[in-house]
């Protein structure tokens, strides 16, 4: 009985662009519209197959969030619209989780929410009071995530940031459940590093020892791209970002102002651009990318994007 209130309860919710149709194709094979369908055959309803064409996957969604002190903005936006997102989840199919991973040059995988030891959050009231505290703790005294609150401020020596940990983090760490699409949404506004650099070697000489401003620090890099999408692609897990598509001008407030490992020129790598000849991680997960320049002018609304992404994603295989 339970299994039957599920099926005509996904009947009559829906999903955009998957039809609903029967087990058996019955209802296509005799030519019947899909609306003239009344009720499964209780057979179907044993099947275990588990795939019958039906949309029937929760939404499990991580941010990957670059919190370093030009990115403000999009906490800001996110604190204030995420119940947007939530609800619109929650809508395509109850009981949507969310997860948050935070980084400069190291990561750190939140866990003020209400489930599975608080990595998991159900609600935007408990995602508000993270944005607010990233932002708060960690943005304002560019401050490393990873180093927790009372960690060293100020230490942030070049432009790069570690936004590859952090997804790998996402991918391996967050409990994505078995029938549920699996989203990651990034936003950073620079390319990232592999391991054996380290993002606290400001002058590159294999040594993190210098003290004068921006001050050296020991942030290795720990993964390279390509475990990162072999990582993605086992957990099937689509990655949709925000970042630049160009450098930012010379008078943009929001350009790094510090060194940087790579030349300006290659800001968009592996989120528009290729990275190192592999191409973009987006490309690679069947996610896409996005022109942070046109969240920050709003030109695109952040929230109404990422709606888009989780109902073209939802319950459709990545190719
Ligand atoms: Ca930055
Ligand atoms: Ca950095
Ligand atoms: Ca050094």
């Amino acid at each position: 009985m339970t299994s039957l209130i599920v099926v005509a309860s996904l009947a009559a919710g829906g999903c955009v662009g998957d039809p609903f149709t029967s087990a058996d194709g019955a209802a296509t094979q005799d030519g019947a519209p899909p609306d003239s369908y009344v009720a499964p055959d209780l057979s179907d309803l044993g099947s275990s197959s588990g795939d019958v064409g039906r949309c029937t996957e929760v939404i499990d969604l991580v941010f990957v969030l670059d919190v370093s002190s030009s990115m403000s903005f999009v906490l800001d936006t996110l604190e204030q619209e995420i119940d947007r997102v939530v609800s619109a989840a929650n809508k395509l199919k109850p009981d949507a989780h969310f997860g948050l991973v935070a980084f400069v040059d190291n990561h750190r995988v939140d866990s003020t929410g209400a489930e599975s030891g608080g990595v998991v959050h159900v609600a935007a009231p408990t995602l508000q009071a993270a944005f607010r505290n990233y932002k708060n703790v960690y943005t304002a005294h560019n401050r490393n995530p990873g180093d927790g609150p009372n960690g060293p401020d100020t230490q942030n020596p070049i432009c790069e940031e570690n936004a590859l940990d952090a997804i790998y983090a996402a991918a391996e760490e967050f409990p994505w459940r078995q029938h549920a699409t699996r989203i990651i949404i990034v936003a950073t506004d620079d390319t990232f590093l592999e391991r054996p650099d380290n993002y606290g070697d400001r002058d590159g000489d294999g040594k993190t020892d210098k003290l004068d401003f921006p001050r050296e620090g020991d942030y290795p890099a720990k993964r390279t791209l390509g475990e990162t999408v072999a990582l993605l692609k086992k957990q099937q897990v689509r990655v949709f970002s925000f970042t630049h598509l160009a450098p930012p001008g010379l008078f943009d407030l929001g350009r790094c102002g510090t060194g940087r490992r790579l030349p300006w020129s290659a800001v968009s790598a592996g989120w528009s651009t290729t990275y190192n000849g592999a191409a973009p991680i987006p490309d690679q997960s069947g996610g896409k990318n996005f022109d942070l320049k046109q969240v920050q002018g709003n030109l695109i609304s952040l929230t109404s994007t990422i709606n888009g992404v989780v109902l073209d994603s939802h319950c459709k295989p990545i190719l």
